[in-house]
């Protein structure tokens, strides 16, 4: 099949001032728009066109030959979670259902917030930070670096912030902890995170 661009969940400049539509405009519409045409381009003609993304993933993600699959596959499906991980109603206190498993997890809302904006921070050059669960319902934090996704690791994303430059350079500079901070404090989507914590096999 070819890939298409999905569409952004919100206006592109739904989020301000907390992110610009500039950087949603080139994040959006220049970066994950480029990976959709590489992918097309790499898959084209090959036994690959045939499948779902989520499987050219798993099916490319140990094989060294198909790294530039990979990591455009990856990549789209990465900024796909990405833009939904977003909302203009994010950020304050999660609901309190939620505020529960990630105090059960972390010892408090505010420490899930330190230990993702931490991890983030400490993401040497490009990756994400994904708040993620394993089949048993435990929720933890872990940083990938690139393309790398936790859909590969067995694990279900529940939420991801990309730390890439290309996804604050234009707002925040050099300023990643400040990016993450602002993530955190006002755009993360916190009934995504309850809406995927359901998929989850335990049930969380
Ligand atoms: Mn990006």
């Amino acid at each position: 099949m070819t890939f298409t661009l999905p569409p952004l969940p919100f206006e592109p400049a739904a989020l301000e001032p907390h992110m610009s539509a500039r950087t949603i405009e080139f994040h959006h519409g220049k970066h994950h728009q480029a990976y959709v045409t590489n992918l097309n381009a790499l898959i084209k003609e090959t036994p690959l066109a045939k499948e779902p993304l989520e499987e050219i993933i798993r099916q490319t993600a140990k094989d060294d030959s198909k790294a530039g699959v990979f990591n455009n596959a990856a990549q789209v499906a990465n900024h796909t979670f990405f833009w939904q991980s977003l909302s203009a109603q994010g950020g304050g206190e999660p609901p309190a259902a939620l505020a529960e498993k990630l105090t059960t997890a972390f010892g408090s809302v505010e420490s899930f917030k330190e230990q993702f904006k931490q991890a983030g921070v400490s993401q040497f050059g490009s990756g994400w930070v994904w708040l993620v669960a394993d089949d048993a319902g435990t929720l933890t934090i872990i940083k990938t670096g690139n393309a790398m996704t936790p859909l590969t690791m067995g694990l279900t994303p529940l939420v991801t912030c990309d730390v890439w430059e290309h996804a604050y350079y234009l707002d925040f500079q050099n300023r990643r902890p400040d990016f993450l901070q602002t993530f955190l404090d006002h755009l993360i989507n916190w009934a995504f995170i309850a809406e995927n914590i359901k998929q989850v096999k335990a049930g969380a």
